[in-house]
């Protein structure tokens, strides 16, 4: 049987769901066709002249890559004329980024982390694309829109999802009616629906966490670790096995794929530096995926699809992936 490209599924999508409009489909679109050109940059490596490190640092205080600017000007480039945004923001950008006067507006947001796991574009390790969309507020063509008009709880995104730049190009991504993953025909170059309602085993045996951080861990965290490390003669009565990549996007491809728990704890020593992902680009979406794919997403104790922002590069700590694991971590902060 023929599979369905992307524009098949977004134009049945929309048929099926009147909620999908006709602008979230061609947002869509757009971003699916910008990933497409950031995984062809990313594909060439040291032939296309783009690895290595600039001079600058972004917001975050980090070294920015030649691909991370390079990923951010082509999703900026493909969206800013299409007339479906009202303006977007990004992990490399500090302030948000408006539809110029020559372009018309749209009713939407659009949020992204570019190139997510950069530290890994060196040395060959799957690194991927993060975006995520809100609704603009409804003055937003009578004014300039400002960071706050952003500052929306992850319950309030339209659609969310990733592109994973690995052995496949994979595009995963949800209109909040499930979760569809899509694989790159890269002869072709269309994107091809290749896994249908992705759903997330609620146990597992595997658990994934940066462990260098283990002395900044909050007890209940050290906890949920220390009896996964204990598995069959400990209190859980069960092997688990470890992995981290240190690219969100490629962590969570392997939790909605086979199951797992994704952690990014926050520092205990220092409240006020909760974690080191982002809330709106980072943790948000990769949520609303989970979610839609029957796991659960915290920042510990709290869901972090209620958490309401307070600045648009905020740090956010994250527990994901199957659900009643997430939930025996939550309990573990409660008791
Ligand atoms: P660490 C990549 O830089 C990133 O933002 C996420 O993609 C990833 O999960 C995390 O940081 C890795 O952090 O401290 O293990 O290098």
């Amino acid at each position: 049987m023929k599979r369905k490209t992307l524009t098949q599924f977004l134009i049945e999508q929309q048929r099926e769901h009147a909620a999908l409009p006709a602008e979230v489909r061609l947002l869509i679109e757009v971003v699916a066709r910008a990933c497409k050109a950031i995984g062809h940059a990313v594909g060439k490596g040291a032939l296309g002249g783009v690895l290595g490190s600039l001079e600058s640092e972004n917001v975050q205080g980090e070294v920015q890559k030649k691909l991370d600017v390079l990923s951010n000007e082509i999703l900026i480039e493909a969206n800013e004329w299409g007339g479906h945004l009202a303006a977007m923001a990004s992990e490399e950008m500090e302030t948000i980024h408006r539809i110029p006067n020559r372009y018309p507006k749209g009713e939407y947001l659009l949020l992204f982390d570019p190139l997510d796991g950069s530290s890994n574009i060196d040395v060959n390790v799957s690194i991927g694309t993060i975006f995520s969309v809100l609704r603009a507020p409804r003055d937003s063509a009578e004014r300039d829109l400002t960071e706050q008009d952003f500052l929306q709880p992850g319950s309030q995104q339209v659609a969310a999802g990733y592109a994973v730049y690995g052995p496949q190009t994979s595009l995963v991504l949800t209109v909040g009616s499930g979760v569809f993953g899509f694989t790159l025909d890269r002869e072709m170059g269309s994107w091809v629906l290749t896994h249908e309602h992705i759903r997330i085993p609620e146990d597992t045996r595997e658990f994934a966490i940066n462990m260098s951080n283990m002395r900044h861990w909050a007890p209940p965290v050290r906890r949920y670790i220390d009896e996964c490390l204990a598995g069959t003669t400990g209190p859980r009565g069960k092997d688990f096995n470890m992995r981290w990549i240190a690219s969100m996007v490629a962590d969570v491809h392997r939790v909605l794929t086979r199951g797992g728990i994704f952690m990014y704890p926050w520092d205990a020593r220092e409240p006020s530096k909760p974690g080191k992902l982002r809330l709106m680009y980072e943790a948000n979406p990769m949520s609303m995926l989970v979610e839609q794919a029957g796991g659960a997403a915290t920042d510990g104790t709290r869901r972090i699809l209620d958490i309401q922002p307070t600045a648009l590069h905020q740090r956010v700590g994250v527990v994901l992936g199957s659900r009643n694991e997430v939930e025996l971590v939550t309990r573990y902060h409660r008791e």
